[in-house]
């Protein structure tokens, strides 16, 4: 089989969401190539894109080679990269005790860790201060208080599941957004040591610059 019909089609725009799956395609070392999505222009919704991503958000994957060799596309950061970790074999473990941890902290950052920080970009974009004062205290206190959750787990273990997996490059996406969210890492010391420690990774450098618009 040749590179190109391995290739992953990985199609996705500039946002937290999208980075999680380029941190992880790097980090994994699977060839890939971006199709931007251009979401500020409502590509979103176009008919031929509603049918990998039902949903009408980014991001999704086309992955020509998928189980039992016939092609696949899944939507939903969370299932791409359980897929991912699946296919690889990667930052997945596959004893149940083990990757426990892995789904705990994977859900944590899909009903939380996200649409917490993401209320906050939304309210922050709001002109009228009685608009948007409400909504935007209680984000911001929530988001604040999930990094106090992520910190004191951080205390504890070197990565979220322990070893690193694909739960990191979850949070990871958000976290790559804290000063847009109007948090200081300083104030969660080893939610910072362990934001310094993915962004020494090369494949997480490259995941977090390629250009994906
Ligand atoms: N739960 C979804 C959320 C995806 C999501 O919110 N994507 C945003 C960009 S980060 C999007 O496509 N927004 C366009 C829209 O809402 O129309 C996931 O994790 O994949």
């Amino acid at each position: 089989m040749t590179k190109e019909t391995r290739t992953i089609e990985l199609h996705t725009w500039d946002t937290p969401n999208g980075r999680k799956i380029s941190v992880a395609l790097e980090e994994m070392g699977l060839p890939y190539r971006v199709r931007p999505v251009n979401i500020t222009k409502g590509e979103q919704h176009a008919q031929s894109f509603l049918s990998i991503s039902p949903n009408n958000k980014i991001p999704a994957i086309v992955d020509p080679h998928g189980p039992d060799g016939a092609p696949t596309s899944v939507f939903e950061s969370g299932a791409i990269l359980l897929y991912l970790g699946e296919k690889t074999g990667k930052f997945l473990p596959r004893s149940l005790r083990d990757r426990v941890p892995v789904l705990e902290w994977l859900m944590w950052q899909m009903g939380g860790f996200g649409p917490m920080p993401g209320q906050v970009h939304h309210f922050l974009q709001v002109k009228d201060e009685t608009d948007r004062r409400y909504g935007l205290e209680r984000y911001a206190h929530e988001t604040r208080r999930l990094y106090g959750v992520l910190d004191r787990r951080l205390e504890e273990k070197e990565f979220v599941a322990g070893p690193l997996s694909i739960a990191d490059f979850a949070i990871l996406g958000w976290a790559w957004r804290h000063e847009r969210h109007q948090v200081a890492l300083a104030d969660f010391p080893h939610v910072e040591r362990w934001y310094r420690a993915l962004n020494a990774r090369p494949a997480v450098q490259r995941g977090l610059s390629i250009k994906l618009n």
